[in-house]
């Protein structure tokens, strides 16, 4: 079974958000023609889902401001600022993306003592979210993703899906993801590879 893995594709990350990925709803178009045009037998998307106290907010550590380094936990910490707020329309996927086909919706980051930039699990790897159980469920043995931002969510979730689920291929799709830092982006991809992570376009995956 061939699974498709949408990395957090919310108004936060895209302009007007609150932490906007430079050009991030550019990949909303692409994301939709891979949902609705692609190979894949399961559709999965993830969701950044903070309380408003979340640890990661630099609005939580009196003297910090975002993009500061900081501390959670007694861990480094990037301070963000306010994002992705439980119930906010900041939290709410865009709003051009095809919701209609996705079968399962991982959200993350609800606990305000530790960042879950994977959707996999904790960034202390302490808890595990549901989606390594529900892609083994549904027997999933090829898993694309692709979303916001490259050089954290993007990256963890594919580093992440290489050591809980070994016997997958996973693939990165470069143009229908977006990133913070283009550095960032460049060590992402070279770390990913590393992993065992290939990189391919969307016109590799429409095309066949
Ligand atoms: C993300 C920073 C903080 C992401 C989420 O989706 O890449 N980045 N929270
Ligand atoms: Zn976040």
């Amino acid at each position: 079974m061939r699974a498709l893995l949408l990395i957090d594709i919310q108004n936060g990350f895209c302009p007007g958000g609150n932490l906007p990925v430079p050009d991030g709803d550019a990949i909303v178009p692409i994301a939709n023609r891979l949902i609705d045009e692609g190979p894949y037998d399961v559709i999965v998307a993830s969701q950044d889902w903070h309380p408003d106290n979340h640890g990661s907010f630099a609005s939580q550590h009196p003297g910090k401001k975002p993009f500061d380094m900081g501390e959670i936990s007694g861990q480094p910490q990037v301070m963000w600022p306010d994002h992705c707020v439980q119930g906010t329309a900041d939290a709410e996927f865009h709003p051009d993306l095809d919701l209609e086909h996705i079968d399962y919706i991982q959200q993350k980051g609800e606990n305000p003592a530790v960042d879950s930039y994977s959707a996999f699990r904790d960034n202390d790897q302490a808890a595990i979210t549901g989606l390594a159980g529900y892609l083994r469920a549904q027997q999933v043995t090829e898993l694309d993703l692709c979303g916001l931002a490259t050089d954290y969510c993007v990256k963890f979730s594919a580093l992440d899906a290489r050591e809980m689920l070994p016997e997958i291929k996973v693939r990165f799709i470069e143009d229908a993801s977006r990133g913070i830092d283009p550095q960032g982006v460049k060590a992402a991809i070279e770390e990913m590879r590393a992993a065992g992570v290939s990189i391919c376009r969307s016109t590799d995956i429409l095309a066949d």
